[in-house]
């Protein structure tokens, strides 16, 4: 197992009590995630879960986020924009793919990083932009505390 056994401290037990139709859902939601996951590995996603969407919470945690874009980049100074509000926030931005999904269509994913508040202003910033079709910002952590 490629797991990152250096961050992880000695496991320990406790039961947990839930109403048996919560349990079925829940025995449900493991068997969704496949057999390498088992009762104890889910819980401790969704714990994971919860504490990196705390840390987005709290604005002046360090997190990463990465946002995907999709815009034409006939546009009118579309492209221009795009760029002018990177670069204005390339000691947060860590890396930027693009991708000509047709003749038309682009597809960017922006990583960040950096204080959530920021992150978030940044791909408000973004997503504010006329002329991009759609867009999401993904919440997720730097993994130094999990
Ligand atoms: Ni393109």
């Amino acid at each position: 197992m490629l797991a990152c056994e250096h961050a992880m401290s000695e496991l320990q037990r406790f039961s947990v009590a839930m109403p048996e139709d919560l349990l079925m859902q829940f025995d449900n939601l493991v068997a969704r995630r496949g057999l390498a996951k088992n009762r104890s590995e889910v819980i401790r996603d969704l714990v994971r879960d919860a504490l990196v969407d705390e840390e987005w919470d709290d604005s002046d945690s360090e997190i990463v986020g990465t946002l995907t874009i999709v815009f034409n980049h006939h546009a009118s100074d579309l492209q221009n924009k795009l760029d002018q509000v990177q670069h204005s926030a390339h000691d947060k931005i860590i890396s930027a793919m693009h991708i000509h999904l047709d003749a038309h269509n682009c597809l960017e994913v922006i990583v960040m990083r950096g204080r959530s508040a920021d992150v978030r202003a940044i791909a408000e910033a973004i997503l504010g932009v006329k002329g991009v079709k759609h867009g999401r910002l993904t919440a997720t952590t730097t993994g130094r505390f999990l």
